[in-house]
């Protein structure tokens, strides 16, 4: 059974190859992306098991995932095949190097349908750590209810909780992503939101006061994103500040998922907080600086190459 579970849906990533707007795009890059599953494949590719559980459509497209994700070395066995529903799918427009949009094809889409029957209580129980983001909860009222059910799961047998607000607009009718984020961070034990995801929630500014709102809700560590200024990690005793390492960003998408993956590793390695939010921070550097949302997740090696302390040598 996995150490590190995760829920929530993968889809297919079509990137328009040039810089212009997706209307007049005419070629795209096919991809994989979706925050549960870049995170798993992070956790993975730094060497920790892990379990990802969804499910997809009976089509090429959910071919591809489940592919994909297996030859990644990510446990697939709580994926159910939807064969009524498609795989999602997303769009990411290129208008220039510094505009990009998304635009999902996901309502209706088999992960949307997922139920709170679809989870093995017994998979997450062996588990140590359950991560959900903000994502899940967005797509339908039964995934909503799927991700409150592994929540109680996991309190139930004392499974560590990580949560990463995630907020997508586009998912969310009004503000309504305000009650149930917040609802569901108080279960959390690990609280990993950007600086403007924190913002969002609570209308404040200040990242040392919104870590603080995080901690008084019940969660024992905030590591807060801060973009290329680095993070922030709080926790009642102590307030650790990490700078990031410079990197020619290209593309953001999947940086955060990437932090995720890097801060729970480094837990569960029984690293020091400050060396935990460093390969966080490491993980989400070099994710910006690779086209794609999961392609550029590194391997301990790599990190270690991009830290400059072992040499690459092309055999
Ligand atoms: O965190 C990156 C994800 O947001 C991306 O891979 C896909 O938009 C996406 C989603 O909703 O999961």
């Amino acid at each position: 059974m996995p150490t590190v579970v995760t829920l929530g849906e993968a889809m297919v990533v079509f990137t328009s190859e040039e810089y212009i707007p997706l209307e007049y795009a005419t070629s795209f890059k096919k991809g994989l992306g979706g925050a549960e599953a870049n995170f798993a494949v992070g956790v993975r590719r730094l060497g920790v098991d892990v379990g990802w559980i969804s499910r997809i459509g009976k089509d090429p497209f959910g071919n591809f995932i489940i592919k994909n994700l297996k030859s990644e070395g990510v446990d697939v066995s709580g994926v159910k095949i939807d064969e009524d529903h498609p795989t999602g799918i997303y769009f990411k427009e290129k208008r220039n190097s510094i505009i990009a949009n998304v635009y999902y094809y996901r309502k209706g889409s088999a992960a949307s349908f997922m139920v709170p029957e679809d989870l093995d209580e017994g998979y997450i129980a062996s588990a140590k750590i359950l991560h959900i983001t903000g994502i899940t909860p967005a797509l339908s009222d039964t995934c909503r209810a799927t991700v409150y059910k592994a929540i109680e799961i996991a309190k139930s047998h004392n499974i560590t909780i990580s949560f990463d607000p995630n907020i997508r607009l586009k998912l969310w009718k009004d503000n309504e992503y305000k009650r149930v984020l917040l609802d569901i961070a108080q279960y959390a034990d690990i609280v990993l939101p950007g600086l403007e995801e924190g913002k969002m929630l609570f209308g404040i500014t200040e990242p040392e006061s919104i870590a603080k709102k995080f901690l008084d809700m019940g969660a024992k560590i905030v590591a807060l994103k801060l973009g290329n200024k680095g993070a922030m990690l709080v926790t009642q005793e102590q307030t650790i500040y990490q700078l990031s390492s410079k990197v020619k960003e290209v593309d953001p998408v999947g940086a955060g998922d990437g932090f995720d993956a890097g801060f729970i590793v480094g837990l569960l390695r029984g690293w020091e907080l400050k060396e935990c939010l460093r390969l966080a921070n490491d993980v989400g550097a070099i994710v910006v600086s690779t086209k794609g949302d999961m392609e550029g997740l590194p391997t301990m090696e790599e990190v270690e190459i991009f830290r400059g302390n072992m040499v690459h040598i092309e055999r």
